[in-house]
């Protein structure tokens, strides 16, 4: 039975990576750095997680400086502190808004006691700025955990940030229903043994997301239309719990019938 849903942040609580390139590139400019991520470069970026590991890979690439020079790790933890809070200053502007069907979603959740917990690449101050700005003052306490940036040793794809918010939530992954937007993220999930379900985000749109229980373009797409809504239920995002619980079902049920999805799973 579903238990708890671990969202992720960038690209699937909101659109947040174009926020994200631009205090990246303010930044550099702020540094007197020649650097500047257009939407091409910054979507081949995407694939390094984690802001700090993505100036290092930009640094040692043809684009930056072609080597990773000595005491370059001072230079890189300066560029990403600063990011970081140019960052929370673009959010508060209140340009940012939640993907379609999120808020509904982490509302009809906790009314009907499923459990709900963060498992992100980003910086935790990134995730409490987003969280007040899409949602509201309250809502970084709707997430029982959050588990966010260097806090695991290793960052998506790698499985860590996923097995440590199961283990803050004491929680099986078979109990659980990871929500991601990209490639990176859906790797992570799974080989945490997760059923995962995509919403590809701008720049992961044409990812590879074999593996995925399902691939809806936004939540709400997991409801029929209108016509088929439960009527008995007190409020649409009830419907869109609904869904997210039969879609859990399914892919639990799916996997235990599948001998090596089952062996994910357990
Ligand atoms: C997305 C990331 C992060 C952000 C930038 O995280 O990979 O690195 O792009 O944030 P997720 P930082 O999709 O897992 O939420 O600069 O704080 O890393
Ligand atoms: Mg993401």
């Amino acid at each position: 039975m579903l238990q708890a849903i671990i969202f992720d942040v960038d690209g699937t609580l909101a659109e947040t990576e174009e926020v994200h390139c631009a205090a990246f590139n303010q930044a550099f400019a702020e540094a007197g750095l020649g650097w500047r991520w257009n939407e091409d470069l910054y979507r081949e970026l995407l694939k390094v997680t984690g802001g700090k590991e993505r100036i290092a890979s930009f640094i040692e690439s043809a684009g930056g400086l072609g080597m990773r020079p000595a005491g370059v790790e001072t230079l890189i933890a300066d560029l990403h502190r600063r990011k970081t809070a140019i960052y929370a200053e673009l959010l508060a502007g209140g340009s940012v808004k939640p993907r379609p069907g999120v808020a509904g979603l982490i509302e009809g959740a906790l009314i009907d006691g499923i459990r709900l917990a963060i498992a992100t690449t980003t910086s935790r101050p990134n995730v409490d700025a987003l969280l007040i700005a899409i949602l509201d003052a309250g809502s970084p306490s709707a997430f029982e955990v959050i588990a966010a940036g260097d806090s695991v040793a290793a960052k998506k794809p790698a499985p860590d940030i996923f097995i440590a918010a199961l283990g803050e939530l004491g929680l099986h992954p078979r109990d659980c229903l990871a929500i991601e937007d990209s490639q990176n993220g859906l790797r992570a999930a799974t080989a945490a043994g997760l059923a995962t379900l995509v919403t590809p985000s701008h720049y992961a749109r044409g990812d590879d997301f074999t593996g995925a229980a399902r691939v809806v373009d936004v939540l709400p797409a997991l409801v029929g239309p209108p016509k088929t809504r439960n009527a008995n239920r007190p409020f649409p995002s009830s419907d869109l719990v609904d869904a997210v619980r039969m879609l859990h079902h399914r892919a639990v049920t799916n996997a235990a019938s599948v001998p090596s999805l089952a062996a994910a799973v357990e």
